[in-house]
Order: C-alpha cells, then structure tokens, then sequence
C-alpha cells in the first residue's frame, strides 16, 4: 500500500584516463533513480497477490506486474480512479471506475491497459509502456487504484452482427466483471500541509502534481467558527459514483468548496444522473441544471449546481 520510489538504478559508467600509474581515476561511478511507484496489490482476503511498478522511462512510463495465486486465464486490468481498496460486497468498487483525463470511453480510458495472462501455476508477468499517464497523474492526492478484474477485458469490441451497438456498460467497463486484486497508488506524499482553515497546499517531488486549494480564513468569535473561503475554481479529479461505480463523473470544477466536498456532492447528485440524464438533478440545498447534453459517442450530460457562491459542474459519463 505503500508509495516507495523505485530505485531501479541507472549506472552510469564514466571511465577516466589512460594507461597511467593513477589508481584514483580508474572510474567514476553515478547512481540515479528514474521517478517511480510501486504499487502492493491484495487479493478480496487482503491477502498479498502481487507487486506492479510504474517507472519513467523517457516520455513514457514503463509498467511491470507480477502476480501470484490469480485464477488463470485472462484478466482485465486498470488503473482506477480513486486510491482505495476496501474490502466488502462486491469488493474494491472504492477504487470507483477507470481512471479518465478529460473525456474518454472504454477502451479509450486513460486507466485502460493490456489483459493480464494468468498461466496455468497462477502466476502471471506483464511489462508494456504507456503513454495515456504519467507518474503525475497516478501521485494525484487521493491516489488511484490497481484492478485485476475477475474476466476478460473485451476493450467494447462486440461485433455489430450480435448486436446494434454495445450498451453503455460495456463502453464503460469492457465487461471485465468483478474486481480480484487491488493495490493503492498513494496520493501525493511528501511536503503536505494543511493550515487551518481548509488551505491545501501540496508539493511533490518530480513528476507528481502540485494541487493548490484557494486560501481561506477561520474565525472563531464567541463560539461560532465561521469560515470565508476566496473565489477561486477547482479543477478536481473524476469520481465514481453509486449505483454503478463504473460511471463517473469525467471531471469536477468547483468554486466555493473543496474538491472533497465536491466529489461527495457528485457522489450524491450522480445517482439521479443516468445516460444523457434528466434535465434537473434535486440535491438540497443546490439548483441544478443540465446545460449540455452529448452523444460522443456515449450519451454524457453536463451539470451546473450553484448554492449562493457554491458551485460544482460536472460531466457525467
Ligand atoms: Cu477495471
């Protein structure tokens, strides 16, 4: 569950000087560690399955998976959005759906990756590079989610001879079914503060991102706290959402509150969303209204909910 910056070693060998008497320039040797996570996956017991690493190797990230004790066969396998995997009924939905950037469909998906070939012994290794994310899309604060999926990732290619067209559960999940194994790509983890009143200031080393919430100002005069936030917008990150956890929400703007605040505000408004969904969405409190509605080619709706100086828009997809 632990980010640990992979120290695969890069060795560079600086060989000096001739064939003269001086030992102390034999050669030089520099050690450098490319950027990295590596990622511990459980099985649905919380037992240990497996290891996958995410190494800078240029402009691309080199992935590494190995895993032991998975039933063979062919197995979907994605990065997912949100970095929890909680156990329960059916386990890891936590980790909500694919990892997105911007708008994307199965298997279009930022998160969506090559199947896992589990052999006969149940172990399984699998190394590709990708370009669809870098590190600093995983070390996002609250991190993603690794997912073995119990069956075959079928990318929604279904021949059109079966069918009109596949459904939007296939365009969304690739039908990979339940979810196996799990590992936590930690959010950012290094040089975070948060000050009281709800500034969130955090700085990462190279290759992660650098997340900048507006400043804010508590007070707290006879006994009642009042918090004044400044103006500010808020690019936040997808969230899945109840009932299908595969729907998400492709991306969050916020002003007014916290991207927390905002993902538990589309966990809540996202459920009455369904397809190019509803024209209003009735959240207490929030006026919401539909204000673009598009078929590309999954039906995704666009959302406008303000509270005074509180809005959230959103895209469902
Ligand atoms: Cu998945």
């Amino acid at each position: 569950m632990s980010l640990v910056a992979v120290a695969l070693a890069g060795t560079l060998l600086a060989a000096c000087g001739g064939d003269d008497d001086d030992d102390s320039s034999a050669q030089t040797t520099v050690t450098t560690s490319p950027p990295g996570v590596t990622v511990d996956m459980v099985g649905t017991d919380g037992s240990p399955v497996g290891r996958v690493t995410f190494v800078e190797t240029g402009s691309h990230l080199a992935v590494e998976a190995r895993f032991t004790n998975l039933p063979p066969g062919i197995h979907g396998f994605h990065v997912h959005a949100v970095g929890k995997c909680d156990q329960g009924s059916p386990a890891f939905t936590s980790a909500g759906g694919h990892m997105v950037l911007g708008e994307q469909v199965h298997p279009a998906h930022a998160g969506d990756q090559p199947v896992l070939l589990v052999l006969a012994d149940r172990t399984a290794e699998l190394r590709f590079t990708t370009d669809r994310y870098k590190l600093s899309d995983l070390r996002v604060p609250d991190g993603r989610a690794v997912i073995v999926h119990a069956n075959a990732d079928n990318y929604a290619n279904v021949p059109t001879r079966y069918v009109r067209e596949p459904d939007a559960t296939t365009k969304a999940t690739g039908d990979a079914g339940d979810r196996i194994a799990c590992g936590v790509v930690a959010g950012a983890a290094t040089g975070t503060t948060t000050p009281s009143g709800g500034v969130t200031t955090t700085t990462s080393p190279a290759g992660a991102t650098t997340t900048t919430a507006r400043a804010a100002t508590t007070t707290t005069r006879q006994g009642v706290t009042t918090t004044a936030r400044a103006a500010g917008t808020l690019d936040c990150q997808p969230v899945a959402f109840t009932p299908n956890s595969e729907d998400a929400a492709s991306s969050i703007r916020a002003t007014g509150l916290t991207c927390a605040e905002a993902e538990a505000f589309v966990r809540i408004a996202g459920r009455q969303t369904s397809s190019g969904g509803p024209a209003q969405l009735d959240v207490e409190g929030y006026r919401c209204v539909r204000v673009r509605s598009v078929q590309d080619p999954l039906p995704q709706a666009f959302y406008e909910c303000t509270s005074g100086t509180r809005k959230v828009t959103f895209t469902r997809s």
